[in-house]
């Protein structure tokens, strides 16, 4: 008979995956560039002459600015330097092992080419590239997970607008205003997004959800948002700000049984670790996310250097964001600290990756970390002394400099105290190797 019958290949079996299987590469990559772009790079701050307060993509809502005023922006939108090669170099060059990028943020223009809107970057623009499809695919020819930030909260969507005020969406910040109409938004509109993010655009390492704050979006719709996710791709992490468990900008959960894998400290850094529990800070390097052109207020490497080891010193994983121009170039004052990053990390890296708390208090002249039985001690201050009192229960066998092995360090095994090269490195964090004798 004709055509052969065409037997339906079996449905491949969802790997089911333990949490510590999905969370594996995530706790050892330790470090991760977040990048906020989007329409708000264009006005970049300032718009008729007024600057916004603070965050430059907050600029539609802390300047009022109506839906449809704000929507020419997505003609202007035509990026012609943007280089997704290029972007994600500068990551991996600075020792970046995942890029979360703002696929939709709260202003609802989407960087790829979505089916549920004609808002974003294919049909209201002049670009006309699937930034997202870009992206993905620079990322995994390079080995970068590739990931996405997705808002919740959707300035242009009318369902998703506060009701008082239907041409704005000052309404937002009113946390007692109710939309009625919020549940067609998530049912018909956020998940078919969400699924479009997650079944065209290949592996998503993670989704990083944000706007969890809106009274409408409730917790049953977050914790029905992960096990969406977690059916579309079963490895796919997903932080905590998909559920209404976070407790404001320390990132952490409150009390309570909520969805979602990582907490997400914001602009700062917990005081200490928590056992057990996977965190993440996103820092800026300057005062905004998106980019702000009046904002020259940058963080120097040495700091930033200092974050990152801070964090996980303690156990977290450092997501630090860029915020490219309108015409798609990652900052020049970004680029130039990401680049001193990735010279620290070339040299120290072992004392990051794959590195955690170590059961010591912080040290005054630093920071520890630990791996595989080796003692990472992090140096951010050297004492007047030339002596680094360790902590009495550390035993070591070896202790070497990890830039410079040729350097010849004393260890007096009474004191616990290693004795310094005759010149202090003038490194942002000197990082000495000290092989214990027994498993702490
Ligand atoms: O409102 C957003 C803000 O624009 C930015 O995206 C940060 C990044 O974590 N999250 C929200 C503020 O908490």
């Amino acid at each position: 008979i004709g055509a052969a019958c065409k037997s339906t290949p079996p449905k491949k079996p969802q790997l089911s995956i333990s949490e510590d299987q999905r969370m594996e590469w995530w706790r050892d990559a330790g470090f991760g560039m977040f990048i906020h772009w989007g329409l708000y790079a264009i006005p970049a701050g300032v718009y008729k002459g007024d600057t916004v307060r603070g965050n430059a993509e907050w600029i539609m809502d802390k300047l009022d600015i109506p839906v449809k005023e704000y929507e020419q922006f997505a003609s202007q939108f035509n990026p012609v330097k943007f280089d997704a090669e290029k972007w994600v170099s500068i990551a991996k060059d600075a020792g970046m092992k995942y890029i979360v990028i703002t696929s939709k943020h709260h202003e609802g223009f989407c960087l790829w080419d979505s089916k549920t809107t004609d808002y974003d970057v294919m049909e209201a623009s002049p670009f006309n590239r699937d930034i997202i499809k870009e992206l993905a695919e620079a990322c995994r020819r390079e080995g970068i997970k590739f990931c996405v930030y997705y808002s919740i909260v959707d300035w242009h969507h009318p369902q998703a607008q506060a009701p008082l005020f239907p041409n704005y969406n000052a309404g937002q910040r009113d946390s007692t205003v109710f939309n009625p109409d919020f549940p067609k938004y998530y049912e018909n509109y956020l998940k078919p997004q969400v699924k479009e993010l997650l079944t065209e655009y290949g592996d998503i390492g993670v989704v990083w959800f944000d706007g969890d704050w809106i009274p409408d979006y409730t917790t049953e719709m977050g914790k029905e948002l992960y096990s969406f996710i977690r059916d579309l791709q079963p490895q796919t992490i997903v932080n905590n700000r998909v559920d209404k468990g976070r407790a404001g900008m320390s990132g952490m959960n409150k009390e309570g049984v909520y969805a979602g894998d990582f907490g997400t400290p914001e602009k700062e850094i917990p005081d200490t670790g928590m056992d057990g529990v996977d965190w993440e800070s996103c820092l800026t390097m300057n005062g905004s996310w998106g980019f702000k052109s009046t904002d020259h207020n940058w963080k120097s490497e040495k700091t930033l250097i200092h974050n990152l080891v801070e964090i996980v010193s303690k156990g977290g994983n450092l997501l630090l964001n860029v915020g490219p121009t309108a015409e798609g170039e990652i900052p020049q004052a970004s680029v130039e600290r990401l680049a001193a990053m990735g010279d620290w990390v070339e040299v120290n890296g072992e004392s990051i990756y794959g590195a955690e708390a170590s059961p010591f208090e912080k040290p005054e002249w630093g920071r520890y970390t630990i791996k595989d039985n080796v003692l990472y001690a992090h140096v951010f201050d050297w004492p007047a002394d030339g002596k680094l009192a360790l902590h009495p229960e550390v035993n070591p066998g070896r202790v070497s400099l990890l830039a410079d092995e040729s350097a010849t360090l004393k260890f007096d095994g009474a004191n616990a105290t290693v004795e310094l090269p005759e010149q202090a490195p003038d490194d942002a964090v000197s990082v000495i190797k000290i092989e214990l004798k027994n498993a702490l």
